[in-house]
């Protein structure tokens, strides 16, 4: 039988995809108030942040450099940025509204008017060339002070303050936005707590009952953002944004086979379980039995979580994990950043994430499979450190590679029968890294000249990949 090659079906969603922290800059513009990433260091101290216990959110400018201070200024350079991606032909620009523009502090009564004038220039500008925006509401930038005031999301005071954020927002761009998701890589705070709920794992008790209270919290203010947008924008679509990484029974084992189903339950299903299906899964109460995790559910909690699921889900790909049931500390040593072993038939970047376009089909049909509604890869992309020649080009290549063995997959995906609304590769411009901080772990299509110690010009350059992609999208994924 001859293979049938299949093809991105009209009106697919070609894009690229960016957060307001990574890129904007301007922090402390238009009365913009502080959040996370604002505090973060960049560099090996920060991964360590990210993943360990203990951070203090003060600001200590003589011991840090904050990279997303200036990032590569999209604040005063969207024009141009935006022009570029509209030279490749995007149909959609994934973005993020910053929760500090709009609601400095996170906890007054009324706007900033300065932050919501900021993103109608950027949606005006994005219409002005054909292009729609997709924007995560919430992506690693919760204002400090709910974190160090109220604990993050561990306090359910944050869902009122976080719905009055989807109001003003709602209100002002309706019309304007016709995609939106609520949380960036919602199960992300299983791994990094800080960016994804808000605070510190300061103790190993603290992976469970707080983690989990702080989850529902999410969930409700999730299915509220949800259900306003169902009142407020009827044409408009509501998506969930979950971090996939299918997982991999190391071997045949069983043993090792039900311990990568209970990781693959945990880390890629439980939140979308709660977000597409409306209620928690059968799996979590095992594990909230064995972790003494009792939920404080308020009395219409589950009711609105069922009666507002998302239209969509938008995830991001990057690799896949594999996972052992008892590992060796040197084995555990070489898993990738979300833990693991090493896949020996698998070659990583340089940052050890695993590279594995099958991973991405697999993933495609895992949740197609599960939940039957349509998906979006929000994000994919290869973090590497680029060149610029002499005659000033950049031959990224090895990035060309990455991004056509990746929709590769895709088309297989479709070809399986997966409903897939569109692609935007992470990064379409070079940014800052959120688990290094750095400028130098770069995803662009775009060169930035901004360097880890501060310096450069700013200026943007296209580099081999844009060409390529621009390619791509005029050929709706026939020329790879
Ligand atoms: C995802 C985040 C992004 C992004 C990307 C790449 O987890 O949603 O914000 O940065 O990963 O990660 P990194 O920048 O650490 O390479």
């Amino acid at each position: 039988m001859n293979h049938v090659r299949s093809k991105f079906p009209e009106g697919f969603l070609w894009g690229g995809a960016t957060a307001a922290n990574q890129v904007e800059g301007g922090f402390y513009e238009g009365n913009k108030g502080m959040n996370i990433a604002d505090v973060l260091p960049g560099g090996k101290e920060r991964l360590k942040i990210l993943l360990s216990p203990g951070f203090d959110f003060k600001i200590d400018k003589e011991k840090y450099s904050y990279p997303n201070h200036e990032a590569i200024d999209f604040y005063h350079r969207y024009q141009e940025d935006i022009a570029l991606f509209a030279e490749m032909g995007f149909k959609v620009y994934r973005m993020s509204i910053a929760w500090t523009r709009i609601f400095p502090n996170g906890n007054e009564l009324e706007p900033n008017e300065d932050g919501l004038a900021f993103y109608d220039r950027v949606f005006d500008e994005l219409h002005k060339h054909g292009i729609e925006p997709v924007v995560t509401i919430s992506h690693y930038e919760m204002p400090v002070n709910l974190v160090t005031e109220y604990g993050g999301w561990r306090s359910r005071e944050v869902v009122t303050f976080f719905e009055r954020y989807v109001k003003a927002i709602f209100s002002r761009y309706q019309g304007k936005v016709k995609y939106w998701m609520t949380f960036n890589e919602i199960n992300s705070g299983l791994h990094f707590p800080i960016m994804g709920l808000g605070f510190a794992i300061q103790k190993e008790e603290d992976k469970y009952q707080p983690t989990f209270q702080a989850y529902h919290h999410q969930f409700v203010a999730s299915s509220t953002a949800v259900k306003l947008c169902r009142e407020m924008m009827p044409d408009a679509q509501i998506g969930c944004m979950i971090l996939y990484a299918p997982v991999y029974a190391y071997d045949c084992n069983p043993e090792n086979v039900m311990y990568a189903l209970r990781e693959q339950q945990l880390f890629n299903y439980f939140c979308a379980d709660v977000q597409v299906r409306g209620e928690y899964p059968a799996f979590i109460k095992r594990y909230f039995k064995e972790h003494n995790i009792k939920l404080a559910i308020q009395e219409g909690d589950l009711e609105l979580i069922k009666e507002n699921t998302v239209d969509y889900i938008g995830f991001s790909y990057y690799m896949s994990r594999t996972e052992k049931k008892v590992k060796s500390a040197e084995e555990a040593a070489q898993g990738n950043i979300l833990s693991g072993v090493r896949n020996p038939f698998l070659k990583a970047s340089d940052w050890g994430w695993e590279i594995d376009p099958t991973g991405l089909r697999i993933s495609l049909n895992e949740l197609y499979d599960r939940y039957r509604i349509p998906l979006f890869v929000v994000e994919n992309g290869l973090g590497a450190i680029d060149t610029v020649e002499e005659d000033g080009t950049i031959n990224d290549a090895y990035r060309i590679d990455y991004l056509r063995d990746h929709i590769k997959a895709m088309r297989e995906a479709i070809e399986d029968g997966v409903e897939l609304m569109g692609y935007t590769s992470w990064g379409c411009i070079d940014l800052v890294s959120m688990s290094t901080g750095e400028f130098s772990k770069r995803y662009g299509l775009i060169y930035v000249d901004k360097h880890d110690d501060g310096s450069g010009t700013l200026e943007r350059k296209k580099k081999k990949s844009f060409f390529w992609y621009k390619n791509v999208i005029a050929t709706n994924g026939e020329e790879l």
